[in-house]
Order: structure tokens, then C-alpha cells, then sequence
């Protein structure tokens, strides 16, 4: 009998939801508990770590887990290990839902760097409007170079006081596109600095940049442990044995 743990947090991880609450699969969805009000799902929720690959390991015993679906984030890089080693001392089926990166198209003007602390180093010396389109999390380095004016985004408001000055939107998205080259047009923005998340909910902003003809920052997702993985949730369905009408 299939009882499933989909290790949640994204967009595409709320489609899946929908789609296994609609077979009528036996699941739970798990946030890491991230943020104040994550969006409902149809499954049985669960929220908060579950404390490191042991913990994860006694859940997936404990619950009666018999297939884990990482629909994690891209540069959730921790619970992705998590996953693939409690998975491994188990013995448990894994299966990824990771959307394809974002790829250069024609007229973007992207410098491409590995990690956060790369994207400081790639800003320009002279003061410049800058949005970080990076979250909450990875901010600090940037305190680093205090002369630019910083847009951030966030999904909850801040809870802390900032590491630098800097003018902060509260939202949690999916963003448009008018939405985007209103809000940059409006500040000046002169620089962006994003990740590359793939998927759609986050990616107006890398259209608005080329729209403006406006530099991005793109950071380079995190290596992974090699594991199963696929692009849809029709993939995953059929992984777990269910045909569905979205087709292959
Ligand atoms: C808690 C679940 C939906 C889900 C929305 C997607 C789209 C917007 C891209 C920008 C970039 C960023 C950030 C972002 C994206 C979607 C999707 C996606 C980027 C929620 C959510 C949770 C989180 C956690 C949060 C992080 C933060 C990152 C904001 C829910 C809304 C910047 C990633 O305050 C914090 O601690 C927030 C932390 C991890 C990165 C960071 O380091 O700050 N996501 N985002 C999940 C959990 O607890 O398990 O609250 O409902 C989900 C979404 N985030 O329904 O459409 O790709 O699916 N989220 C990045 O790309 O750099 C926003 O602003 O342009
Ligand atoms: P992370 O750094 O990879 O994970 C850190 C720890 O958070 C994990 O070891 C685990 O704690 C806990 N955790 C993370 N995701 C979890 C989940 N879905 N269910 C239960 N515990 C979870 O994770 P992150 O980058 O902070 O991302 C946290 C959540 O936000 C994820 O659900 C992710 O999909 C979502 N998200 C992240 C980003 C991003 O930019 N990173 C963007 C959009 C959405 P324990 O070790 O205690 O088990």
C-alpha cells in the first residue's frame, strides 16, 4: 500500500499535491516551516524539520513512509541530502520533481557565479540600485558593500533588523512580468542578483532584466547527490503507479 512523504516548499510541489489529493494516494506534505503561513495544500501537512537524516529516517519508519518524493526547492541542497541518505538507510523508493534552470536567451545579459559570496564580488565599486531578489537567508555578504541602494524581497516581513540599509517588499509570489518592470522601472533598479530557481513562479523578474537590458547576478545551483529525478508531475505519478490525464 502506497504511502507517500512529498518533502514540499515549491510551486511545482502544490501542483503534485493536488494531483495525489486527486488519486486519492495516501501522502503527507511536509514544510520546513520556513515561513509564517505557508499555502495550504489538500494533503495532511506536517511543518518544521524533522531533525536530520536520523530524524528523517524515523519519520519515514515511523509513518509508514514507502516512497519519498522531493519536490524541494533547487538550492534546498540540505534536505535534498537529507533525503537521499535517509532514503538509502531505508531502503525507501526517491524520486525528485526538479524543474529544468532557467537558460540564457537571446538579450539577457547574465554573469553567471557559483554562490552568494561571488554575486558580492561582482557588483560594480560605484554605487548602484540593486534588487535581491535572493530572500531572507543569504543577505548578510552584501553588508559588505553598503554604497548601493538595496531592494529586497521577502516573503514574511523581517523579524531582525537588517545588516545594511535597504528597502524591503514583502511578498511570496508567483510574480508577473508587468508586475516586475513596474517595480524596477520605479526604483532605478540598475543591477539584479537572483538564483536560478527554475520554474515559472519567480522567473518575471529574469524577463523583466532583459526587457530593461539590465545586468543579473544569476547564482549557480548547488551540487546534488545523484538520485531519480524528472521535470513533471505526470512523471512522478506515473512513478507511483498512476496514470493521470496530464498526459506524459
Ligand atoms: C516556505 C511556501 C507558490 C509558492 C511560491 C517557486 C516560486 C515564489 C522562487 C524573488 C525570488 C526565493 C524564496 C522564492 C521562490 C516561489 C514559491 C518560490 C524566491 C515559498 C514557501 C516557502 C518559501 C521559503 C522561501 C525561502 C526563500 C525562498 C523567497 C509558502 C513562498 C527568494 C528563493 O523568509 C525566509 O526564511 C524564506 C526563505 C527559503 C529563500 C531565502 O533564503 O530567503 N523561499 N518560499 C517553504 C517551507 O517552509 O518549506 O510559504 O507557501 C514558496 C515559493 N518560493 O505557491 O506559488 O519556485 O516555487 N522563494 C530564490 O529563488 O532565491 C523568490 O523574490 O524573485
Ligand atoms: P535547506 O537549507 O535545504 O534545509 C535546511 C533544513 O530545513 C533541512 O535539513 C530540514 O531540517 C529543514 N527542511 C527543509 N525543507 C524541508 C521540508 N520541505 N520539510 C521538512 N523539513 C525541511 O532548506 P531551505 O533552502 O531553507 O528551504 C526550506 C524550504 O523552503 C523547503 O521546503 C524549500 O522547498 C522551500 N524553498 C526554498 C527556497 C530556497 O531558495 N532555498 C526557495 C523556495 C522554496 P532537518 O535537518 O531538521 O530535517
Amino acid at each position: 500500500m502506497t504511502r507517500a512523504l512529498i518533502l514540499g516548499g515549491t510551486a511545482d510541489a502544490g501542483l503534485l499535491a493536488a494531483e495525489v489529493a486527486r488519486a486519492r494516494i495516501d501522502a503527507v506534505y511536509s514544510y520546513g516551516g520556513r515561513t509564517r503561513a505557508p499555502a495550504d495544500q489538500p494533503l495532511p501537512t506536517r511543518i518544521g524539520g524533522f531533525g536530520g537524516v536520523s530524524g528523517l529516517v524515523d519519520t519515514i519508519r515511523g509513518e509508514g513512509i514507502t516512497h519519498v518524493i522531493d519536490a524541494t526547492h533547487p538550492f534546498a541542497a540540505e534536505m535534498s541530502r537529507n533525503a537521499v541518505e535517509a532514503c538509502a538507510q531505508t531502503g525507501t523508493p526517491l524520486i525528485a520533481l526538479e524543474r529544468a534552470p532557467w537558460t540564457k536567451a537571446p538579450g539577457d545579459n547574465w554573469i553567471e557565479i557559483p554562490d552568494v559570496a561571488a554575486a558580492v564580488g561582482a557588483l560594480p565599486d560605484s554605487p548602484a540600485n540593486v534588487f535581491l531578489a535572493i530572500g531572507r537567508q543569504h543577505i548578510a555578504p552584501f553588508a559588505t558593500r553598503p554604497q548601493h541602494a538595496y531592494t529586497l524581497r521577502f516573503v514574511d516581513p523581517p523579524e531582525a533588523p537588517l545588516p545594511f540599509a535597504a528597502e524591503v517588499i514583502v511578498s511570496r509570489g508567483p510574480f508577473t512580468f508587468d508586475g516586475e518592470l513596474e517595480m524596477m522601472r520605479a526604483r532605478g533598479i540598475a543591477w539584479i542578483v537572483a538564483r536560478n530557481s527554475g520554474g515559472d513562479g519567480a522567473r518575471a523578474k529574469i524577463d523583466a532584466a532583459r526587457t530593461l537590458g539590465l545586468p543579473v547576478i544569476m547564482i549557480s545551483r548547488p551540487k546534488l547527490p545523484e538520485r531519480l529525478r524528472v521535470e513533471s508531475v505526470a512523471e512522478i505519478m506515473q512513478w507511483l503507479g498512476h496514470r493521470t490525464c496530464l498526459g506524459a
